[in-house]
């Protein structure tokens, strides 16, 4: 089994490419939620949400996130009432958090739903959320104030300067059910290509999981977001330069040294790979722009033969 940690967009597109190199069943992504939040009294789960629609191959890859082919019917009539619509929830996406909602008013947990919704969308990966108690990433401006991750990322496109990130009742959260086995068990874990401050870092503060990777340190490799000083998507730069990081591969390195045992970097960076390397990770250097599943599942399979002991036999059928 392979484990992946998962954020949004860049974790999806690498999922895309993981699951034709193994069959699905044995591909794990443990998937940030701390994201979610409620709006028009739905629970929201955008990471989660991509993951299982782009792995369910009904994602809009164009825009990033929602569903392809989608109408905005709901939203329209919700301005004309004066409602907020500055978050756009598309009419079947909609219906996502529908019955996530009421699920989660009959007493289900959020990992029992995901298995609903993964499976009633044909995903065969598992998808386990970090947690199932609400965690929620929380970002202090530098001009004061503290808002929410979306306030943050979509209301405000995330042009404004952050001088600080928590992860509100992340150390009173609970690892989700099969989280830590997950990484415990997995042949190998891969870091996915995310956001290293508000996509992987929800994760790490989820009581276990940063210790569970330690262990494992030799057989977890991650990929970095950063190529040549930037983000290929959304503000990883940025906030890790806000948050005093170098916002390059060595940044990243330093980020996951004591977690991961090698670092995953694109041609462009080849000369820092000695850098890298003097973080104490193994570095490999490959193509990790990600443009078509071709890409991805090259990506995943470069990676796969760089751990010791992972032998991936069968190749699953396209
Ligand atoms: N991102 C935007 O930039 N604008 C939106 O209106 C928006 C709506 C939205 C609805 C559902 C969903 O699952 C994701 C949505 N996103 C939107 C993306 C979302 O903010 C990001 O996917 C993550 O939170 C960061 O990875």
């Amino acid at each position: 089994m392979i484990t992946a940690l998962a954020g949004g967009v860049g974790a999806a597109r690498l999922l895309r490419g993981l699951v034709l190199c193994l069959p699905s069943a044995e591909v794990t992504a443990i998937v940030n939620t701390g994201d979610d939040t409620v709006l028009h009294g739905l629970l929201i789960c955008p990471d989660l949400d991509t993951v299982t629609y782009t792995l369910a191959k009904m994602n809009d890859d164009e825009r990033g996130w929602g569903l392809a082919g989608e109408s905005w019917a709901a939203m329209e009539a919700l301005e004309r009432l004066g409602g907020e619509a500055w978050f756009r929830l598309g009419d079947r996406d909609l219906a996502t958090h529908l019955y996530r909602t009421q699920r989660l008013s009959e007493g289900a947990l959020l990992s029992e739903i995901t298995r609903e919704i993964t499976h009633a969308l044909g995903v065969g990966a598992r998808l386990l959320p970090m947690s199932d108690d609400p965690v929620r990433t929380r970002l202090t401006l530098v001009d004061g104030p503290e808002i929410g991750f979306q306030e943050y990322f979509v209301r405000r496109q995330h042009s404004v300067a952050v001088s600080s990130v928590r992860f509100e009742e992340a150390d009173r959260s609970t690892a989700g059910p099969g989280v830590i086995e997950a990484i415990t068990d997995a042949d190998a874990v891969i870091i996915c290509p995310s956001n290293p401050v508000v996509s992987i870092g929800p994760l790490l503060a989820v009581p276990g999981i940063a210790d569970a990777l330690k262990k494992r340190r030799h057989e977890v490799i991650a990929v970095s977001p950063i190529i040549a000083g930037a983000a290929l998507k959304g503000p990883a730069d940025r906030l890790m330069t806000e948050l005093g990081q170098e916002a390059s591969v060595v940044g990243v390195a330093r980020a996951y040294t004591e977690l991961a045992g090698t670092l995953v970097i694109d041609d462009a960076d080849a000369a820092l790979s000695n850098d890298v390397e003097a973080t104490g990770m193994r570095c490999l250097v490959t193509s990790t722009v990600m443009r078509t599943v071709d890409d991805a599942e090259r990506l995943c399979r470069t990676m796969l033969a760089a751990v010791p002991g992972v032998n991936i036999a069968k190749a699953q059928p396209r």
